[in-house]
C-alpha cells in the first residue's frame, strides 16, 4: 500500500517517494543490467543471433537483415578478395621461385626444403581449380606432366611432408579433373615412398633414398615421431582404391594396427618411439607438433573409405576422451579452455597454433558419428570441448594488434605458482553438472577480446610471438560453421582472412610469416610456406561459398587441406586388400 498523496506509476512504484539519489541508483542499476544482458548476449550466451552478430561486429552480413541478394553479393566478393590474394601471393612464388619450391619473400630468393619438385605449385593445384584459375591451373598441370618426380638433390626425400603434400595434392587434384596425369604422378610417388616401411616394426623412417630403395632417418635419430608415421593412411588408402595396389593398402594399415596395441590406458600416444625396439622414447603427449595429424587421421581415415576399418573409429573415440580429460585446462582469470602438451603427467600450460586443428576435429566427428558411437554424455562434453577451444582460437587471433594468432602460448596456471593441475577441465565440468548445471559450463563464457592489453589481462605470455601462415584456427573456423551452421565461425574466419591478408603481405605482393603478431612494428620472417596456399587461402576461400563445392559429408581434408571423396571399397577390394 502506498501512502496517501502518492502518485503511482505503471509499475506500482511511487516516483514521488523516491529521493533523488535513490532515483538515480535505481537508473545506474538499470543501466547495469542492461549492459550485464548485452554481455550475456554477445559473449556468455550462445551465439548472439545473425543480426546481432552483424551489427556489433559490423560485418555487413546479417540473415535476417540483409536480403539474400545482399547477403551474396558481400559474400561473392569475400570469395574475390581470396581469390586476389591467392593471385597476388602465388603470382610472386612463380616470378621469383619457379620452379623451385618455395619463395622467400624478402629477399625474392628461393628454397628447395620439400625435394625441389616445386612444392608450392602441386600442393596449391586443387586450391587453384576451385577457384577457377584457369591459367595458374594449366600451367600446374604441365608441371606436373614434365616434372621429374624421381630425381632430387641428395636423393633422399622425407616420408611425411611427401605423402600430406604432394601425394594428398596430386590425389585431390586427380579426383577433382580425373586428368590421368596427376594419378600417374601419384602412384609414382607412392611406390618410390614404400621403402620407408622397411623397418623393424614396419613404421615408416623419417625419409627415404630414392636411389638406394632404402629408409633414412631424420634430425631426430633412429625415432619414429608419431604424427609422422602415422598419417598416411587417407592417401596410400585412396591410392590404394584407386590403383587397385594391395601394399598401398596393407603397408599403411599396418602402422595403424601396430598402434592401436599401442595405445595406452589413457588413449593417448607418446609422442617418440624408438624405430629398433618399438618402444616409446619419451612421455609426451601432445594434440600439437609431433602428435596432431596421428588423430586427425583416424576419424578421416575410418570415414574416408566408406567406415569400414571399425577399429580407425574405436581408436578415434578413445583417443579423443584422452585428450579431452587429460588434455584439456582452463586458465586462471578469463577462464579460456585450451589444450596443451602434457610431459611425464604434467600439464605444461602452453597451447600451439598447430592444437588449433583439434576443435575443428572433435565438430567433425560430432557432425559424422552417431550417439551409439559415444559413451552416454560423452558427446556433450566433446561438443563443449569444440565450442570453447575453436572460442580460444579465436581469441587468440582476436586479442592481439595484427589480429593473427600467435605460434604459442603459455597461460597463466588456474592457481596461481606452477598449479596448472588444478585448472583441469573435466573436473571443473564434473562439479558444474554436480551442481546442477548451473550457468555456462566451464570453459564456455566467452570472454571479450583484450586487444592493446598486457599478459597480466589477456591471462598468457608469449611462448613464440610469431605467425607462420599456418591454416588451424581458420580451418576450424570453417569447419564450425559448416557444422553448427552458426555464421559466427564464417564471421571468424574472415576476420582471420582479413587480418592475415592486410598484415603479412610485404612489398611486391607475396605473403610471408610475421614474428610479432602483438606489435605494430612489420617484423617480418623470410618465408611463405607451401601450406599456406594448400590451407589458408583455401578455407579462407571456401568460408566464403554459401553451396559447398566439398559438403563434409562426401569429401574429407587430408591435414594438408586436399580434400579427398568419401568411397567404398569394391567387394573384390575388400577381399583382396583384406578389410
Ligand atoms: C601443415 O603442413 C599440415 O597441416 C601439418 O599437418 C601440420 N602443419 C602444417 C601447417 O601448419
Amino acid at each position: 500500500m502506498s501512502a496517501p498523496g502518492h502518485q503511482q506509476d505503471g509499475s506500482g512504484m511511487a516516483k514521488a517517494a523516491l529521493p533523488l539519489r535513490s532515483r538515480r541508483r535505481i537508473k545506474l542499476a538499470l543501466l547495469l543490467i542492461a549492459a550485464v544482458s548485452l554481455y550475456t548476449v554477445f559473449y556468455l550466451g550462445h551465439f548472439p543471433t545473425s543480426k546481432d552478430y552483424g551489427q556489433f561486429f559490423s560485418s555487413g552480413i546479417s540473415k535476417e537483415g540483409i536480403s539474400g541478394k545482399q547477403r551474396n553479393a558481400t559474400l561473392q566478393a569475400r570469395a574475390e578478395e581470396v581469390k586476389m590474394a591467392f593471385r597476388r601471393g602465388y603470382g610472386q612464388y612463380l616470378r621469383h621461385s619457379y620452379p623451385r619450391d618455395e619463395l622467400r619473400p624478402l629477399s625474392n630468393e628461393s628454397i628447395d626444403n620439400f625435394n625441389g619438385w616445386g612444392v608450392t605449385v602441386v600442393d596449391s593445384i586443387d586450391t587453384m581449380f576451385l577457384m577457377g584459375l584457369t591459367e595458374e591451373y594449366e600451367h600446374a598441370r604441365s608441371h606436373v606432366a614434365t616434372t621429374d618426380f624421381q630425381t632430387c638433390k641428395g636423393g633422399v626425400v622425407p616420408f611425411f611432408e611427401t605423402i600430406i603434400r604432394y601425394l594428398g595434392g596430386l590425389l585431390s587434384a586427380y579426383h577433382l579433373t580425373e586428368d590421368q596425369t596427376f594419378l600417374s604422378a601419384a602412384d609414382h610417388i607412392g611406390r618410390e615412398l614404400l621403402p620407408a616401411f622397411n623397418t623393424t616394426w614396419k613404421l615408416p623412417s623419417f625419409s627415404v633414398d630414392l636411389v638406394t630403395r632404402t629408409p633414412q632417418w631424420g634430425w631426430s635419430g633412429r625415432t619414429i615421431l608419431l604424427s609422422e608415421a602415422a598419417s598416411n593412411q587417407m592417401e596410400y588408402k585412396y591410392l590404394a582404391h584407386l590403383t587397385g595396389h594391395a601394399e598401398y593398402f596393407q603397408k599403411s594399415d599396418q602402422v595403424t594396427r601396430f598402434l592401436q596395441k599401442k595405445l595406452g590406458g589413457y588413449g593417448l600416444w607418446n609422442t617418440m618411439w624408438d624405430a629398433m625396439s618399438g618402444l616409446p622414447s619419451n612421455a609426451a603427449w601432445s594434440i600439437g607438433a609431433l602428435g596432431d595429424s596421428a588423430y586427425e587421421y583416424l576419424l578421416k581415415a575410418y570415414i574416408m573409405s566408406g567406415r569400414t576399418e571399425k577399429y580407425l573409429l574405436e581408436i578415434y573415440i578413445k583417443s579423443m576422451r584422452g585428450a579431452v580429460n587429460r588434455l584439456v585446462y582452463l586458465s586462471r582469470t578469463r577462464q579460456l579452455l585450451y589444450i596443451t602438451e602434457v610431459v611425464e603427467k604434467r600439464p605444461q600450460g602452453t597451447m600451439q597454433h598447430l592444437s588449433c586443428f583439434f576443435p575443428g576435429l572433435l565438430a567433425l566427428g560430432d557432425y559424422l558419428l552417431q550417439d551409439s558411437d559415444f559413451l552416454p554424455g560423452e558427446r556433450e562434453k566433446f561438443r563443449f570441448a569444440a565450442e570453447g577451444l575453436a572460442y580460444t582460437c579465436w581469441i587468440l587471433y582476436a586479442d592481439q594488434i595484427t589480429g593473427l594468432g600467435p605460434e604459442e602460448v603459455r597461460f597463466h596456471p588456474y592457481n596461481g605458482d606452477d598449479d596448472y593441475q588444478s585448472g583441469r577441465w573435466v573436473h571443473h565440468l564434473d562439479r558444474w553438472k554436480a551442481k546442477g548445471r548451473k550457468g555456462l559450463p566451464p570453459g564456455l563464457r566467452k570472454p571479450p577480446p583484450l586487444r592493446g592489453k598486457t599478459g597480466k589481462h589477456k591471462d598468457y605470455d608469449y611462448a613464440n610471438a610469431g605467425y607462420l601462415l599456418r591454416p588451424e584456427a581458420i580451418e576450424t573456423m570453417y569447419i564450425m560453421w559448416r557444422t553448427t551452421g552458426d555464421v559466427v565461425w564464417r564471421e571468424r574466419a574472415w576476420k582471420m582472412f582479413e587480418a592475415i591478408n592486410t598484415n603479412t603481405t610485404v612489398d611486391g605482393g607475396a605473403f610471408a610469416s610475421r614474428s610479432h603478431v602483438d606489435i605494430e612494428e612489420k617484423l617480418m620472417r623470410d618465408e611463405s610456406p607451401s601450406y599456406f596456399f594448400a590451407e589458408t587461402l583455401k578455407y579462407a576461400y571456401l568460408a566464403c561459398l554459401e553451396d559447398d563445392p566439398l559438403p563434409l559429408d562426401q569429401y574429407v581434408f587430408n591435414t594438408e587441406a586436399h580434400p579427398l571423396p568419401i568411397f567404398s571399397w569394391t567387394q573384390e577390394q575388400r577381399e583382396r586388400f583384406g578389410v
